[in-house]
């Protein structure tokens, strides 16, 4: 008897159930909601009511899953010329190279030549921040070239019970400094410092503004209107990758701080900080973790599925975003050389988690679950064990395997306590252990 019916990828329905099965349900459903048999018997499903409201508010996105278009992704493992990719080592050699080149030239852009100069200046330091449990230091990171110059602050708490480098979360900050307020006037779940450094862990921390300001400014100001020289190409670096770059810059400082263990610092952002984050452990594989947390469009769900918002969309949206080369894929994202399982893949074998919440379908859940699940053709090149389900898991329930994790966390767009607690939890096991 056929209880569930497949209708697309991992979404099952209840068909014609049978009468046994009837009566054999009915006293558990006697005891628990309805919502909680699908979500455990089925993984996580969007929210109906949530679906309505979306789609009755904004009906030119697409928020059903049953009008997700039939895609084919582009095979991870197959180079453009040559063989199948078998091994972590040709995986290393070639094919990862030419998908970091696809995405430069197609989606983030590339970061110019031009040489500049780094000064590391510590304006602060307080032994006794946190109550005692910490040392707050504030780094300036002073970038120059050709008499032109910024400065990025990146703030810093390290735990003071610490014997040796602690490993670090450096968040990238697209929100007000209220929300990562290193004063700690302000006390926000968005960067929860005293429970990082409760858990053992240094909390680091920088605004994206510093680095490049987010808004569409023709690239005159910020580190482009620093480092850019002559005309805009199809493939010049956007904001993101300028914000990704500031991450590195910061990843600079930390490596040579001794507080610090420069092989074990994750880098976490939110929404377009997620797709920031993501790009920044592509690039510069100091990162030994990634954290997306509901980056949605452009960051870790599949362009492909066209759900909520879609590559054309956030073009409009953010030209400043992405390079130019980026607005031809939207609305032909099918012949796209990318798709974001891609993006995942050249973070292997470090650890990547990636974020949802159960209302924040504009970041499309489902897509950004199945590009991890898609990505894991390449970390298994390195541990033959990664598995996940097809099926999403259950809302609140963080899966993992080998270095890769997920969760879909109750709730609207934001990055809460419950976010960080089970990202360090998965941190726990593969950056301590
Ligand atoms: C939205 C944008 C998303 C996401 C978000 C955010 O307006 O459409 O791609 O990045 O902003 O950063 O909060």
């Amino acid at each position: 008897m056929e209880t569930y019916q497949r209708v697309k990828d991992n979404i099952m329905i209840l068909t014609k159930p049978s009468a046994s099965f009837i009566i054999g349900m009915a006293s558990v459903l006697a005891t628990i909601p309805a919502f909680s048999f699908s979500q455990t018997v089925q993984g996580w499903i969007a929210p109906a009511e949530v679906v309505e409201k979306l789609s009755k508010s904004q009906p030119q996105y697409n928020y059903y899953e049953e009008k997700v278009p039939v895609y084919t992704l582009p095979d991870l493992l197959l180079p453009a010329e040559g063989k199948r990719i078998v091994n972590a080592e040709a995986w290393n050699l070639t094919r990862r190279q030419e998908i970091l080149e696809l995405f430069r030239e197609n989606v983030y852009g590339r970061v110019p030549e031009t040489p500049y100069n780094m000064i590391f200046r510590i304006s602060g330091i307080d032994n006794n921040a946190l109550e005692g449990a910490a040392t707050r230091k504030e780094v300036d990171i002073e970038i120059s070239s050709e008499g032109l110059s910024l400065t990025i602050r990146l703030n810093l708490f390290v735990p003071n019970d610490a014997t040796e480098g602690v490993p670090a979360f450096l968040l990238i900050n697209n929100r007000g400094t209220e929300q990562a307020d290193p004063s700690r006037k302000i006390k926000n779940e968005f960067w929860p410092a005293e429970e990082i450094i409760s858990r053992g862990y240094a909390a680091a921390v920088f605004q994206n503004s510093d680095v490049d300001p987010d808004n569409f400014d023709d690239f005159r100001n910020g580190i482009h209107g620093i480092l850019d020289r002559g005309e805009r190409k199809g493939d010049s670096w956007g904001t993101i990758a300028a914000w990704a770059w500031g991450a590195s810059r910061c990843m600079d400082y930390l490596v040579t701080d001794s507080d610090i263990d420069p092989a074990r610092v994750a880098v976490i952002g939110h929404s377009r900080g997620g797709k920031t984050a993501l790009w920044a452990a592509a690039e510069d594989q100091r990162f030994a973790m990634a954290v997306s947390n509901e980056s949605g469009c452009g960051g870790a769900a599949l362009a492909r599925r066209k759900f909520g918002e879609t590559v054309e969309v956030i073009n409009k949206a953010f030209p400043h975003w992405f390079c130019r080369n980026y607005i031809q894929w939207g609305n032909n994202e099918d012949s796209m050389p990318v798709d974001m399982h891609m993006l995942l893949a050249l973070i292997a074998p470090r650890a990547v988690y990636v974020t949802s919440a159960s209302e924040d379908l504009w970041a499309d859940p489902r897509g950004s679950y199945l590009s991890l699940y898609h990505s894991l053709p390449v970390f298994r090149l390195f541990d033959s064990k990664t598995e996940l389900d097809k099926r999403m898991p259950p809302l609140n329930t963080p899966v993992s395997s080998g270095n890769t994790a997920y969760h879909v966390r109750d709730g609207v767009h934001n990055l809460l306590l419950k976010d960080w607690n089970w990202i360090m939890d998965f941190a726990d096991r593969v950056l301590k252990q």
